[in-house]
Order: structure tokens, then C-alpha cells, then sequence
């Protein structure tokens, strides 16, 4: 029995090899597990469900759809870029969206699992930006405008966060050990899961006399030279990380 984690995939038109990736592991290696969960930032940036007559987005749901068909349980946890993929995505690709952060099993194992971005407390801005976008309210407001109007305001707000990006350091961009600590000592010292922070490891933490897994999932990669991804696999009680090409 496999489970698989994955997050920051961040697919786009603009990265067709990396998408292509992704369909050989959904074809693939994906069959081979029990549960799949998607830790947030599947997209590089998510308008609305109705942005479904997008060729990428329809065709992705097909492939996902197929694979929950197959057996696969596939769970998706909201990223910061695609927090507003809802009920209609999730009925179109046969998943379940889990609240943030979720609590699981794998046997006797408890795991905590979370997007990442949350336990980015020392990226002030960030929190702030994320408090507001997160609101009901703001939300409602932002799905009843047109959907290209929408696309476009995302795009100012990618720039606006690449260039605050270039200004913050690595420290202030990474999870915060006290937001790590509280987070664990709420749910009862588990392991943690998370993506976001693209700073692949397995950290073990020291908590209140508890010692803790972290594992921090990796983001996918289309670069000139290479293009991969990379799955996080709980098998026999162990986990392991495996890089699809
Ligand atoms: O994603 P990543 O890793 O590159 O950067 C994040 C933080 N940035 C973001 C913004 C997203 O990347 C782009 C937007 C995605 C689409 C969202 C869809 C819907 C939007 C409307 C919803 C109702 O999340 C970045 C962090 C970084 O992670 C590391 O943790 O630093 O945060 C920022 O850079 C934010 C800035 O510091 C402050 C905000 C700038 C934008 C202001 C826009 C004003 C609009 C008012 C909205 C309330
Ligand atoms: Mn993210």
C-alpha cells in the first residue's frame, strides 16, 4: 500500500513539458498508490472554476478523474495560488478538497498536513495579503467580476509579489520554527507535511520534549536543462522521494 504526496507543481501553458511530467506520473506511478494528496500550488495561479474551458485545465481534470477511477483516492489541500479551486473543479477531477491543515493517519502513524505558507509568520506582508485573500467576503467579491478581468488582476498581483519577493530575504521566506512548534503541539506532536517554501528536506524537530518528523516537499521544475518532478511515498511504513521525468 502506497500513499503519495506532491505540491508546488505550478502548471501552466507556459510549461508544456512539465505538465507532460505530471500526465506520465498520473498515468503511472500515481496507479500504484491507495491515496494521492496535493498539497497546494497544483497551478501556477487559479482564476475561478469557470475557467474550465481552458484546454490545460479540462484536460487535467480528465487525467485526474481517470486515475480516481482506478482506485486512487486523491485529496487537494489549497496553495496560496490556487486556493479558490472549488466544488465544481473538485466534482470534474474526482477529488475531495481537504481543509488546511488536515490531520491523518498512515497505520499508527499521525501526519499533519499543510500547504506551507501559513508558517511563514515572519513574512509580515505576505500574512497580511493572505488574511484578506483568504475572507469569504474578498472572495465573493473577486469570483462575480469576468473571468478575464480576474486573470488580469491576478497578473498585477504577481508582479506585485515578484518584485517584494526581490526585496525579502531567505530567512523571512522560510517557516517560522515557533509557527512549526505551536502548529505540532495542537495536534499532538504528529509528522508534518508541507510544500510551498521549495526547500526540499526532512527536518527533525524538538518539541516540548517530543521529537517530530518534518518533511518539506519539493517544487517541480521546468528548466532549460532539465524538467522533473518529484513524490514524497509513504510504502511499509517508510517514507521515501522519488523524481519523475
Ligand atoms: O507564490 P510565491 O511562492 O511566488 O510567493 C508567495 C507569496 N505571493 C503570493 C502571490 C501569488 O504568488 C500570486 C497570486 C496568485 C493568485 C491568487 C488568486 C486569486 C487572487 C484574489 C483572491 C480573491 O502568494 C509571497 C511570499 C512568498 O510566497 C514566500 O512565502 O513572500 O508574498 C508576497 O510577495 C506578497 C507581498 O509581500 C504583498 C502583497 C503584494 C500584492 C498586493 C496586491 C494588492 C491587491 C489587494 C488584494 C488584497
Ligand atoms: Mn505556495
Amino acid at each position: 500500500m502506497q500513499v503519495h504526496f506532491i505540491s508546488d507543481l505550478h502548471l501552466s501553458v507556459d510549461r508544456p513539458a512539465l505538465t507532460a511530467v505530471f500526465e506520465r506520473y498520473l498515468a503511472g506511478p500515481a496507479r500504484n498508490a491507495e491515496a494521492l494528496y496535493i498539497l497546494g500550488d497544483l497551478y501556477e495561479y487559479w482564476a475561478g472554476d469557470d475557467d474550465h474551458d481552458d484546454p490545460l485545465n479540462r484536460a487535467l481534470a480528465a487525467q485526474l478523474a481517470m486515475l480516481a477511477e482506478g482506485g486512487t483516492r486523491i485529496h487537494f489541500m489549497p496553495g496560496n495560488r490556487d486556493f479558490l479551486i472549488g466544488a465544481d473543479f473538485a466534482h470534474r477531477a474526482h477529488l475531495e478538497i481537504l481543509p488546511e491543515p488536515s490531520l491523518i493517519h498512515l497505520g499508527t502513524q499521525a501526519v499533519l498536513l499543510c500547504h506551507g505558507d501559513s508558517l511563514c509568520t515572519d513574512d509580515v506582508a505576505y500574512q497580511a495579503f493572505r488574511g484578506q485573500v483568504r475572507t469569504q467576503a474578498y472572495q465573493a467579491q473577486f469570483l462575480s467580476q469576468p473571468l478575464a478581468a480576474r486573470k488580469q488582476f491576478i497578473a498585477g498581483i504577481r508582479q506585485k509579489s515578484e518584485a517584494a519577493k526581490a526585496g525579502k530575504s531567505a530567512e523571512i521566506m522560510d517557516a517560522n520554527e515557533e509557527a512549526i512548534a505551536a502548529l505540532l503541539r495542537g495536534h499532538g506532536y504528529p509528522c508534518l507535511i508541507h510544500g510551498h517554501t521549495h526547500r526540499p528536506a526532512r527536518h527533525q524537530v524538538s518539541v516540548d520534549g517530543h521529537t517530530c518528523e518534518r518533511w518539506v516537499l519539493a517544487d517541480w521544475k521546468e528548466d532549460a536543462g532539465k524538467t522533473s518532478g518529484e513524490v514524497l511515498i509513504w510504502a511499509d511504513g517508510m517514507f521515501s522521494r522519488q523524481t519523475l521525468e
